[in-house]
């Protein structure tokens, strides 16, 4: 067998030790944090799958970066390094820097909704669909219906559907759309991609009616790398290149630095219209800083500039996915539900298959999530019930067909041997499903409520029942051997 696999584009300058917990500590820490993994210390944590966001491992050149951080209030050297290398990769006309993504969001959607418009996009993502219902907007959902379903393998399951979209515009009239946001590597349906071919074409249909498109980018080189390999037409293509051509279709985009480009914290909002860029300049003063920092250091800029440029780097992509890849196929292959096709930033489960004794009353995502971190140490997080929140008009529970945990593998950050023990610490739950017990709310905040809610189980007192199987062999619970 001709077998060659890819490996880590890197090797290991310096490390972070992780310390690992004891099965009774663990019970401790998940019910002093309400149940809620986004409330555990992170010290009590010992494999992070929390998020991608602001979770990556800079490389040495980063580090260096901080170094020549031009730290002058005004025309920093590192914000002219910042936007010529969005020039490069990204392609739009103007750059304003903010502190992350939401910075961007909010400054997009103050300036462009006014209330009563409509925002259609596929999918909702919870900050950016917040900050259009606080500017006034209703958010609908054009996804198409495969996004949906976990089962569904289509390869672009993160589309926009042509005749919702052009339904929508029917029914509202596009002089109530300001703009469509379009996500790629849709996070809520499992880091599903686009494709270029639907990008087009919904542009197309957008500017036909004057309305404008703008790219949510945060994952928009992970999504050129699906392009390239699964779209006809783009395999010889380079993920630069790529990545252009999407933002080409597109009038702007608000990009989350802290996932693609490799920071720890960062954002930015582009626009190529020179009125629209004039404004929003002026109201990133009010909320984010000057325009040619937005909220960062001159020094974060730096490493965002450098860290753009590795982003789009075929083999650091590759191996990026791949570990995703790698972790997904464990899962699949025990027999563990999950999305499918595996997403680009993490393996989501979905929780109601797994869990089937629990009702969607019961928190199935939330529940199974703080399951696994008393298991194993693994933190993971709800993308359900309760990261969607309430209907805005009704105060109703908004209940998704997606209920999922998501593990969300950071860059660079760990290794196959993580990837092991997260996998053997979900396929011991599988087996043992009816361990976990479900949820209540106790406390649910008003805005966002999956960061701060606080949970406890509906019976017993504990989210974990103790695991018959490990009795019987005579072993104590917990991935971590203890
Ligand atoms: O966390 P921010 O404010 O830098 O970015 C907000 C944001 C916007 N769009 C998308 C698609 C995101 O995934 C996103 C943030 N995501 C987080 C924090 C996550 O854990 O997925």
């Amino acid at each position: 067998m001709n077998r060659r696999s890819w490996a880590e584009p890197f090797k290991i300058k310096m490390v972070e030790p992780l310390r690992m917990s004891t099965l009774d500590e663990r019970e401790q820490a998940i019910a002093e944090a309400g149940f809620n993994t986004f409330l555990l210390r992170s010290e009590d944590v010992y494999i992070d799958l929390l998020t991608d966001s602001g979770t990556s491992a800079m490389s040495d050149r980063q580090w260096a970066g901080l170094m020549v951080g031009d730290e002058a209030y005004a025309g920093s050297a590192n914000y002219y390094h910042l936007e010529a290398a969005v020039h490069r990769y990204y392609g739009y006309k103007h750059l304003i820097p903010t502190h992350q993504g939401r910075g961007a969001e909010h400054i997009l959607s103050r300036l462009m909704i006014r209330p009563g418009d409509v925002v259609p996009g596929n999918m909702y993502f919870t900050t950016t669909r917040a900050h259009q219902e606080l500017a006034g907007a209703r958010f609908v959902d054009v996804i198409n219906d495969a996004a949906h379903d976990s089962l569904d393998e289509s390869p672009f399951k993160g589309n926009v559907d042509l005749a919702k979209l052009e339904r929508l515009i029917a029914d509202v009239g596009a002089d109530r759309i300001p703009y469509l946001c379009l996500q790629c590597c849709v996070n809520m349906a499992g880091g599903q991609p686009v494709s270029l071919a639907n990008i087009a074409a919904t542009a197309a249909l957008c500017h036909r009616h004057g309305i404008k498109v703008m790219l949510d980018a945060t994952r928009a080189v992970e999504n050129a790398y699906f392009i390239k390999l699964r779209e006809p037409g783009y395999g010889d293509k380079s993920i630069e290149e790529i990545l252009r051509e999407i933002c080409s279709h597109t009038d702007g985009c608000t990009n989350s630095a802290k996932k693609d480009s490799l920071v720890n914290i960062g954002g930015f909002l582009c626009l190529n219209d020179d009125g629209l860029a004039e404004q929003a300049r002026n109201l990133v003063v009010l909320f984010e800083g000057l325009h040619t920092y937005g909220g960062l250091a001159g020094r974060d800029m730096e490493a965002m500039a450098i860290g753009i440029g590795e982003s789009v780097q075929f083999e650091h992509v590759r191996a990026r996915v791949g570990q995703v890849e790698y972790l997904g196929r464990q899962l699949a292959a025990a027999g563990v539900p999950i999305v499918k096709p595996i997403g680009g930033h993490g393996v989501f489960i979905d929780a109601v298959r797994f869990l089937p004794h629990l009702s969607r009353e019961e928190l199935p995502a939330q529940a199974l999530a703080a399951a696994l971190y008393v298991d194993s140490g693994v933190r993971a997080m709800e993308r359900g019930t309760v990261s969607s929140g309430r209907d805005p008009d009704t105060g109703k529970n908004i209940v998704p067909r997606l209920e999922l945990v998501r593990l969300t593998i950071p860059r660079r950050v760990y290794t196959q041997a993580h990837m092991d023990v997260t996998a053997e610490s979900v396929i011991a739950l599988h087996e043992e499903p009816q361990r976990v017990v479900g949820l209540r709310f106790t406390y649910e905040p008003k805005y966002l409520r999956f960061f701060q809610a606080r949970f406890e189980p509906v019976e017993g007192g504990v989210v974990l029942r103790p695991s018959a199987k490990a009795a019987e062999r005579g072993v104590v619970t917990g991935a971590t051997g203890q």
